[in-house]
């Protein structure tokens, strides 16, 4: 009975143990569902037909159900629409009003564009029924399609003569940079805590700004070969100490960057960094390792490029002794020529008697015949 007893509890553990082992690895097996969908239209820039009073249009993308965008009144039909920032493979939009509000419906179709003047129907118009029991929110699927612009048209609306919405939410799949390659600040396929604004920067377009330490944006890239590469930053920023970081996938920093102080937020210049990349499909993160700075691109090119950080400390330049100047030799006052004291014409010797057997002609007065 006991020894039974055992067996039972014995082989019942074994069971729970390989239930639990079994369980673990059905789960390893599943995709993360928290990285499975970004809304790749958050803080993108976004415009609208017209709004009413102060319910603008960037409210329909800020991530907040509460606040709305109400387009002019009666005014029908009106249009909100998305820029992503570069062609994202797109295939379904989420549509929200504030929680509270009570039941409507709203009729629009879903457009989408890669150039802003030629359109396509994503979704063709369609009566959509907001209400509690689906937390205001309505989910619109289609096709898999490649755009950058994603535009709702609205016709009706059964509670208010005008298009509201809290949250135009886009979803897909972000089509991958190549690296080498370009890569538009604003074209992340997510990001944290920033926004996007026009750039007076050369080619236009928008930049990213509001960054402030911890914040991020995130890069679907392709990378054609592992290797060194230069990334060129381009920033701008009006204050000093600025710092910002590329990292991987992993989060393994694979360069940090000083940015400079501009003068201006619109003031831009290139700051150059070598990094090391994997070959393929990837996501690289810019983080904001310290507040401060738009960006407006980021040009991956092959090779490295001498590191303009690695300033050489320059060695203190000894003080050179200063040359004394030169006192000016004074010019030398000219010795006066001395007027030659004239020989004096030697006196001549009065003769004494001459001593004896001596020349007794020396010196005596002469003269001859011519
Ligand atoms: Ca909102
Ligand atoms: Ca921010
Ligand atoms: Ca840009």
């Amino acid at each position: 009975m006991t020894v039974q007893q055992n067996a039972f509890n014995k082989k019942s553990l074994v069971a729970i143990a390989l239930a639990i082992v079994l369980i673990f690895v059905q789960f390893s097996y599943f995709p993360k569902v928290t990285s499975a969908a970004t809304n790749l239209a958050l803080g993108k820039a976004i415009t609208a037909s017209g709004h009413a009073d102060v319910y603008v249009e960037t409210n329909t993308n800020d991530g907040n159900q509460a606040t709305y965008w109400e387009s002019t009144n009666n005014a029908f039909p009106q249009w909100v629409r998305v820029d992503l920032g570069t062609a994202n493979s797109v295939n379904q939009v989420v549509l929200k009003l504030p929680t509270g509000w009570g039941t409507r419906t709203e009729t629009l179709s879903v457009m989408g564009s890669t150039n802003d003047s030629t359109y396509t129907t994503l979704a063709a118009s369609a009566t959509y029924t907001f209400n509690s029991a689906g937390s205001n929110t309505v989910t619109i699927n289609f096709t898999g399609t490649s755009v950058r612009y994603v535009k709702l048209n609205v016709t009706a609306n059964s509670a208010w003569p005008a298009a509201q919405l809290s949250e135009f939410e886009v979803y897909g799949t972000p089509i991958s940079a190549a690296i080498p390659g370009k890569v538009e600040a604003e074209s992340y396929a997510a990001m944290s805590g920033i926004q996007t604004e026009s750039t007076s920067d050369t080619g236009a377009g928008l930049n990213v700004g509001w960054t402030d330490t911890g914040d991020w944006m995130d890069y679907a890239v392709n990378v054609q070969s592992a290797g060194t590469y230069t990334v060129g930053f381009r920033v701008a920023s009006g204050s000093t100490g600025s710092q910002l970081q590329l990292k991987n996938a992993a989060g393994t920093v694979l360069t940090t960057v000083t940015v400079p102080n501009t003068a201006g937020w619109q003031s831009w210049t290139t700051v150059n960094a070598n990094v090391s990349l994997a070959a393929g499909s990837q996501t690289l993160r810019v983080y904001v390792s310290n507040t401060g700075f738009n960006l407006n691109w980021l040009n991956f090119t092959t090779g490295t490029t001498p590191t303009p950080t690695a300033t050489p400390t320059p060695t203190a330049t000894p003080t050179a002794t200063p040359t004394p100047t030169a006192t000016a030799t004074p010019t030398a006052t000219p010795t006066p020529t001395t007027t030659p004291t004239p020989t004096s014409t030697p006196t001549p010797t009065p003769t004494g008697t001459p001593p004896p057997g001596s020349n007794l002609a020396l010196n005596k007065p002469i003269v001859a015949s011519s």
